[in-house]
């Protein structure tokens, strides 16, 4: 050998050949010559975690000490992370080194890629959010940790049998995890019900406390986050419930040791599955039990990690700045009231001090129907000394309140923790609302929608606590790693330091006026769209055309996303067909991608309606294969990286208002697709950022929507006097979609001729011409792809780098600390 190299660290090679070979034989029992594709898979992630290892406990090690140092906690219900083998290679820059390493071993690195079985664990959008900030805290070197639940079933697995959504258990642990380290010796317990006492302390005092009457074990399990080109990782500490081996109730006065510990598989439950639900709450006992376990853990984490460096109780928020993702994790405010008062004993002005300065909220949706309020019996069964804590805080709050508006009962009510309309609840934004000391939206829109609307009343009380933090995404998963192709195309012309300020794209814009540029561009997208065809053509065996614009909507499925909007305009143009065969079309694939929550009726049959346009699009002779329908089953976040770089034009199409900000927006624009959206969310900075001229908008605004709707909107009005759509919604019900069924589609139609809450035929018209606009630029290839590159190329703004600045500058006040590494 020509040098000696470091099996655990070293980055060439022929260092990281060695570390597989080791690998295979001492990890997984075996030989190169008789190593299964998953053995290869484990060995190559194992060498990689050992090296992330190495940057994880340095940066800790020096972090945790440092008096001056305030960590971030990212708190989530849910990460969204997708494969880390990818990923976790860009960071550390050895990619191509791994690729060759695993090639010269004799085995195809796309399959070693392909293998990793993906952490689903979040929904949609607040999930992957998370996955990203992670990143660019790792990235911008800011230590933190992110805390949430090892769900053993993560989001469902989609498949689509006979046109309708069917899902399928997601056992991703199924073949190891080899990127967690279970520490078993950190763990923590959490108490559940039994009742509350008073009780004298040593010198007389009278205090209360928490007699529970079961016990849950709390076993933590990391995976290392690597800053991308830095030396220094953070991790991601998630939460596996146990039952524990005994209890010891030498600390309380009453208890049955029997009933204390708790049937082992009811507290294994806790963990066990992912709610597959977003946006829509439903109160059940056990999400509020996952809610207070995972809070409960990390708090007790954090603040062993806190008192072990001798930082005094009170100081807590000088060592922690815990973000909260939306309310999910808010009880955590309640759970740090409990610690600081029962365990470490401060009184409740201090340690109410302490709690205020610690927590920030963001919130995620306008939705009320996703707002969380837990009802109260439920409440006080399982987390006594909380509600009583919750009722302090309350009391207190209110008197507050009574002196700042004492003319006013009604902001009382509304401001109050505790819901009382007939049965009682616990509102948990109200919750976060009074124990944060920053509140934020995720896009302007949302933010000044929350701040007119839902927490209007929080304004009036606490107006400095409100900020806008738009949202964004990694440039480091979401284009290095996902589309190799424009990632190399870009450094060519502007040089390799785009993914970490990535506002540098910027110099891409006298490049979109270049020929020789935009050719190379294009080719890059029909090489992306040829890649997306095959694998449309091996999962799902439609045949589509490369060289046809990919139409694409991925997202969950949700009325408000309005998927049935594009489903229309579909219709339309087969219409359009079938009365003039010999029309001018241009060939479109229209792509779709996204999961129905299993118990949301109306997303599930909007899935059946989109197979039954596709069967019959697609096979109709006098369509001619100009455009096509495609529902591609599963959308996670493998998909999800195949799909953006394929894009032509991303539908971001939600009533306006309804849509907190979208990130799936920014992925498509970034990757130099042309959006077709309505003024919601982060469409709107988009649209500024990249140009009005180079973005497709339709629709209502925020405030017609409302206007609208106050006006006794009359759906059946439009449908009568507009033709085309007319005959489109009758021929959803003529049966031709379904077999003759003519009422299998009725409650989507219905829907819209009798209410259309979100305003589909309002906003018709104004889709479809928007939707010929389009077509007829995409006639003009050369315009297209002017549009096209100028959208990368002014998308710098929407990195999650640029978030998570923003997070540090103006709500946690933290600093990079830059860890060096000999
Ligand atoms: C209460 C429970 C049922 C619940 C579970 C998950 C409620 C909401 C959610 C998830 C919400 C979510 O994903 N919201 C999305 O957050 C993104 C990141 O901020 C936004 O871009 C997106 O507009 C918003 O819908």
């Amino acid at each position: 050998k020509m040098k000696m190299c470091n099996i655990r660290t070293g980055l060439d090679k022929a260092c990281l050949k060695e570390a597989i070979i080791d690998h295979l034989f001492y990890k997984q029992g075996c030989e190169p010559e008789g190593a299964s594709i998953n053995d290869v898979y484990l060995a190559v992630s194992y060498a990689l975690r050992d090296r992330l290892l190495h940057h994880g406990l340095k940066t800790f090690d020096a972090v945790l000490e440092d008096e001056d140092i305030r960590l971030v906690s990212y708190l989530s219900a849910e990460f969204l992370m997708g494969p880390q083998l990818g990923a976790n290679l860009i960071d550390l820059n050895i990619f191509d080194e791994m690729r060759q390493a695993v090639t010269e071993l004799g085995f195809d690195f796309k399959l070693v890629l392909e293998q990793e079985e993906e952490p689903g664990l979040g929904n949609g959008g607040l999930g992957r959010l998370a996955s990203c900030y992670m990143d660019s805290l790792a990235s911008l070197e800011i230590p933190a940790i992110g805390y949430g639940i090892r769900y053993e079933f993560g989001i469902f697995d989609q498949e689509i049998k006979d046109g309708w959504q069917v899902e399928i258990t997601d056992k991703w642990l199924r073949y190891g995890n080899p990127w967690e380290i279970a520490r078993p010796e950190s763990s923590v317990n959490v108490y559940f019900g039994g009742y509350t006492e008073q009780y004298s302390n040593e010198i007389g005092k009278v205090l209360r406390r928490w007699v529970p009457s079961y016990v849950v074990k709390g076993i933590p399990y990391d995976t290392s986050e690597m800053g991308y080109k830095v030396a220094s990782c953070n991790f991601l500490r998630l939460w596996k419930s146990e039952a524990i081996e005994s209890f010891d109730f030498s600390s309380f006065n009453h208890g049955d040791y029997y009933k204390a510990v708790m049937d082992k598989i009811e507290s294994e439950n806790i963990s066990k599955i992912l709610y597959p639900n977003d946006e829509l709450y439903v109160g059940k006992q056990l999400r509020l039990k996952q809610q207070y376990f995972f809070s409960s853990c990390s708090l007790q984490d954090m603040m062993r990690m806190h008192l072990e460096n001798q930082g005094k109780p009170q100081d807590f928020h000088k060592k922690w700045a815990i973000q909260l993702n939306d309310t999910h994790p808010a009880i955590s405010v309640a759970e740090l009231m409990r610690i600081l008062l029962d365990e470490c004993k401060l009184d409740w002005k201090t340690a109410w001090e302490t709690t205020q300065q610690t927590f920030s909220y963001t919130n995620h949706t306008l939705l009320p129907e996703a707002l969380e309020k837990w009802p109260l019996d439920l409440f006080k069964a399982l987390l006594p000394r909380l509600l009583e804590i919750i009722y302090e805080i309350n009391y207190r709050f209110l008197e507050e309140v009574k002196r700042r508006f004492p003319e006013d009962n009604n902001i009382l009510s509304r401001l109050s923790l505790i819901e009382e309309t007939g049965s009682s609840y616990v509102r948990m934004a109200n919750l976060a609302c009074v124990g944060s000391y920053a509140i934020n939206g995720v896009a302007s829109l949302h933010t000044e929608l929350l701040k007119k609307n839902i927490l209007n009343d929080w304004v009036s009380m606490y107006p400095d606590k409100f900020y806008n933090i738009t949202n964004g995404i990694t440039p480091r998963r979401f284009v290095v790693l996902s589309n190799p192709g424009l990632s190399k195309l870009i450094t060519k012309n502007i040089g390799d330091t785009w993914p970490q300020y990535l506002n540098e794209l910027k110099k891409l814009e006298p490049f979109a006026y270049d020929a020789n540029f935009k050719e190379q561009f294009r080719q890059v997208k029909i090489e992306n769209k040829r890649i997306l065809s095959s694998v449309i053509k091996d999962r799902i065996g439609i045949v589509v055309n490369p060289s046809s614009m990919f139409d694409v909507q991925v997202k969950r499925i949700h009325e408000y996303k309005r998927q049935h909007l594009n489903v229309l305009h579909i219709l339309t143009l087969y219409l359009r067909i079938k009365s003039n065969p010999d029309i001018e079309i241009q060939p479109r694939t229209f792509i779709f991608w996204g999961k129905a929550a299993p118990g949301y009726f109306m997303a599930k049959l909007l899935i059946k309606l989109i197979n039954s346009v596709g069967n019959l699009v697609n096979n109709d002779f006098d369509v001619r294969d100009r455009i096509k329908v495609v529902f591609f089953p599963d959308f996670n976040v493998k998909n999800a990286q195949l799909i953006y770089p394929a894009a032509d034009l991303s539908e971001q199409i939600s009533t306006s208002g309804k849509e907190a900000s979208g990130t799936g927006n920014m992925k498509f624009a970034l990757n130099g697709a042309l959006t077709i959206g309505t003024l919601d969310g982060a469409n709107i900075e988009i649209r500024e950022e990249v140009g009005y001229e180079n973005f497709f908008l339709f629709g209502l605004t925020a405030s017609q929507v409302i206007e609208v709707k106050q006006n006794n909107y009359d759906p059946r009005f439009i449908y009568e006097n507009n033709m085309e759509l007319n005959a489109v919604i009758k021929f959803i019900n003529s049966g031709i979609l379904s077999n003759g069924d003519r009422n299998l589609f009725k409650p989507i139609t219905d829907n819209l001729l009798y209410g259309d809450p979100y305003l589909l035929l309002a906003d018709y018209p104004l889709y479809i011409s928007c939707q010929d606009i389009v077509a007829e630029t995409w006639k003009d290839k050369d315009k297209w792809n002017t549009m096209a590159v100028l959208n990368v190329a002014r998308m710098g703004k929407f990195s999650s780098d640029r978030s998570i600045n923003d997070y540090c500058e103006n709500i946690w006040k933290v600093k990079p600390f830059k860890l060096k590494i000999e």
